[in-house]
């Protein structure tokens, strides 16, 4: 471990990334444990490049996107396998779940890494050190594999910091020691500075970092554009990039239990109304439209059904989304009372038909009429305007 000094302050922001050691090559492993500790390396064909390798191959010098024969002359020993994409997706998907399980915010980066932001999380989830001691034994224990985390006050320094042990590593750097740390900073561990700017900055002069800040903003804009306005910020230690966690919803429903347990399907078509004009707004928002209406019904005994129609021209409109839920209403036998009604709109998609001008236009009017009635709700609240139908039940509410 490098530094464990760091806690998290309301000022200052408190990153974690995690990454996977030699991924493709370590679930080869875990699966197959008689591989343990082998050089193992993954490539497609006996012509493509290496995709990964396990650390014991790296000592023999083989890495990523060198060619398979070359690494066979370098280690003719390893054991070389084709690679199963699923499996490795599976895992992927597991190790995600466990580091959204540990941390509040998450946004995968690639299939082996995540950044997540645990600003201010000590009091709820320890220190960033233990939080990030539990995350990677937990991982170990689930899955056999190590990972390596780095944790820092931004993505780019936390990104740079995960690398910096690997594997198994955890590599902590401290807010008040970034300028000293970026000072014996290598210019290509800059994310974005490859071959071509290291050779373009080499010409302007610029052999390191503090080389950069020795020139203002203005001439780096300049020169490099949006690069250099970007660069000059990562040699001071900036990137207000944020963590974006991916929530990206599949359905969208709204439901409502019953103050009183009722047969009465115009009070039901009533909720109905209501709950397709709340997922309607829902959906416009999020800019979805689903192809699937769904009912779902709890009756006194709290068994619970749904019925569902897809359409082949997905919808985000109040009136079309109430009018199926309530042909679903209608086609279902009422045997007991109901406690419970829903409604949700799934299978989000494009618009897969298109129909003639004339119903089209029409189609278009109501949404508008739609998106002008969620302006007026987002702007003088819920209940500013509403459909006559609907107004006792808000009155109750
Ligand atoms: P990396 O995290 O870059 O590499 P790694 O996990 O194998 O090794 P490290 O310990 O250095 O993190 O990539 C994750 C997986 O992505 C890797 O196991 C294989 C795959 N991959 C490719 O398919 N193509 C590539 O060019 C690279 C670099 C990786
Ligand atoms: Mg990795």
């Amino acid at each position: 471990m490098a530094k464990v000094t760091l806690e998290s302050s309301i000022f200052q922001a408190v990153i974690l990334h995690l990454d996977m050691d030699a991924f493709f090559a370590s679930v080869e492993q875990a699966d197959h444990p008689e591989l343990q500790g082998l050089p193992v390396i993954i490539g497609q064909s006996l012509r493509g490049v290496v995709t990964t390798a396990s650390y014991a191959a790296r000592h023999y010098g083989v890495h990523s996107a060198m060619p398979i024969a070359q690494a066979k002359k370098l280690c003719p020993q390893a054991v070389f396998l084709p690679g199963r994409m699923n499996r490795y997706r599976q895992v992927s998907s597991h190790v995600m779940k466990i580091i959204m399980e540990h941390c509040p915010v998450v946004e995968q980066a690639s299939i082996d890494e995540a950044y997540a932001d645990i600003t201010g999380t000590t009091r709820s989830l320890g220190t960033p050190t233990a939080l990030a001691q539990r995350l990677k034994q937990t991982i170990k224990k689930s899955t056999g594999l190590t990972c390596s985390i780095g944790i820092a006050p931004n993505k780019f320094l936390a990104k740079i910091a995960s690398a910096w042990h690997k594997p198994d590593g955890l590599t902590i750097i401290d807010p008040d020691t970034v300028p000293q740390f970026l000072d014996n900073l290598p210019l290509q561990k800059i994310p974005g500075v490859g071959q071509a700017l290291l050779e373009e900055l080499g010409h302007l002069g610029v052999k390191s970092i503090p080389d950069i800040l020795t020139r203002p903003k203005d001439y780096w804009v300049q020169s490099l554009g949006k690069r250099g306005a970007t660069l000059y910020e990562r040699a001071q230690g900036i990137d207000h990039s944020p963590v974006i966690p991916e929530s990206i919803p599949q359905s969208c429903s709204a439901e409502h239990t019953l103050d009183n347990d009722t047969l009465c399907r115009n009070e039901l078509k009533h909720y109905l109304l209501l709950q397709a004009e709340r997922v309607g707004s829902e959906l416009r928002a999020m800019d979805k439209k689903g192809h699937t209406v769904t009912l779902k019904i709890k009756f006194s005994d709290f068994s619970t059904i749904t019925r569902s129609k897809t359409m082949t021209k997905p919808t985000a409109l109040t009136g079309e989304i109430y009018t199926i839920a309530y042909q679903l209403l209608l086609a279902q036998k009422l045997q007991q009372k109901v406690r419970l009604v829903g409604v949700a709109v799934s299978n989000f998609g494009a618009d897969t038909l298109s129909l003639p001008l004339a119903v089209d236009s029409q189609r278009l009017r109501d949404e508008h009429l739609e998106q002008a009635l969620d302006h007026i709700r987002g702007k003088f609240g819920n209940t500013s305007i509403t459909r006559a139908d609907t107004l006792s039940l808000r009155q109750n509410r």
